[in-house]
């Protein structure tokens, strides 16, 4: 850094991001990059087997039937279009602890371990417990990024949250009463604008948000198929729509979010 009339100029460029230089960092960029491009892909182009298995409107779920050791480990995929909202709206309330507790039924306990920075977060969480299979906790870090909008560079900024299981040695796995389950999460949510033929200011009513959420939980210790597919069947659904209503109530009298 150069001193000029008593100011600083920096001559090194910022990192990229202010966690560039943690210890996770490097699995961060690799499973971001991997798991956006995955969340890009149509459900055509992923290969053959994805099953649709829930519908509701714009909201489409599907799945392939996965298992490892007889565990389900069934990879999900949904989309859906939700109007009035942006993606950055929904990509901030996925990932800000202040809202958790508001939108995630199967949560009993959020913790933040750790602020790797505003933009990463490692959180242990312990689920609510499934009669008869023990309870699950995880533990896993959590990425919030906006996207370059390479299709369209005057449309507003792509925005994803990237959710991957970690370990933690002040919290091993499998020590207590909780089974640690691992996960791999992708919100990839784009905005699309409307706007209105009139010259009228823009609202609400001229932008949408296409989400796209892909999961793979892995239960971590037995559990019986058919519970789980029906957890499954009945969850993310649940979620999906729980956590969109939410986001559209939240921000239905602030200004647009882009
Ligand atoms: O992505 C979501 N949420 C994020 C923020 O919390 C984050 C965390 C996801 C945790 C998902 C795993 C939760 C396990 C919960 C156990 C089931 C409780 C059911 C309680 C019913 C009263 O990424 C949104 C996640 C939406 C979750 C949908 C449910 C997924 C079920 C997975 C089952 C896992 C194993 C359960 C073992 C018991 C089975 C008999």
């Amino acid at each position: 850094d150069r001193l000029k009339s008593g100011q600083v100029i920096p001559v090194t460029p910022p990192p990229t991001s202010p966690a560039s230089q943690h210890r996770l960092w490097p699995e961060i960029e690799k499973t971001v990059k991997q798991q956006v491009a995955m969340a890009r892909m149509g459900i055509g182009e992923c290969g053959s087997g994805w099953q649709l298995f829930a519908e509701d409107g714009e909201m489409k779920m599907y799945r392939r039937e996965e298992e490892i050791d007889g565990m389900v480990v069934d990879p999900l995929k949904a989309v859906h279009v939700v109007k009035g909202i942006t993606g950055h709206e929904v990509c901030h309330h996925f990932f800000s602890p202040q809202y958790r507790y508001d939108w995630e039924t199967t949560l009993e306990q959020m913790t933040v371990l750790e602020t790797i920075s505003d933009d990463t977060l490692l959180f242990l969480q312990t689920h609510k417990r499934i009669w008869p299979a023990s309870q699950r906790d995880v533990v896993f870090w959590s990425h919030i990024r906006k996207l370059p909008n390479d299709q369209d560079r005057d449309g507003p900024d792509i925005w994803t949250v990237v959710n991957n299981s970690t370990g933690h040695p002040d919290h091993p796995a499998n020590v207590g009463k909780c089974v640690r389950i691992f996960l791999t999460v992708c919100l990839l949510c784009q905005t699309r604008v409307n706007p209105p033929k009139d010259g009228t200011p823009l609202s609400r009513e001229n932008v949408s948000c296409k989400i796209t959420y892909c999961s793979v939980v892995n239960p971590g210790g037995w559990a019986p198929a058919s519970v789980l597919r029906a957890v499954y069947k009945r969850e993310y659904p649940k979620f999906l729509k729980r956590f969109t209503a939410y986001v559209t109530n939240q921000t239905k009298n602030k200004p647009i979010m882009f």
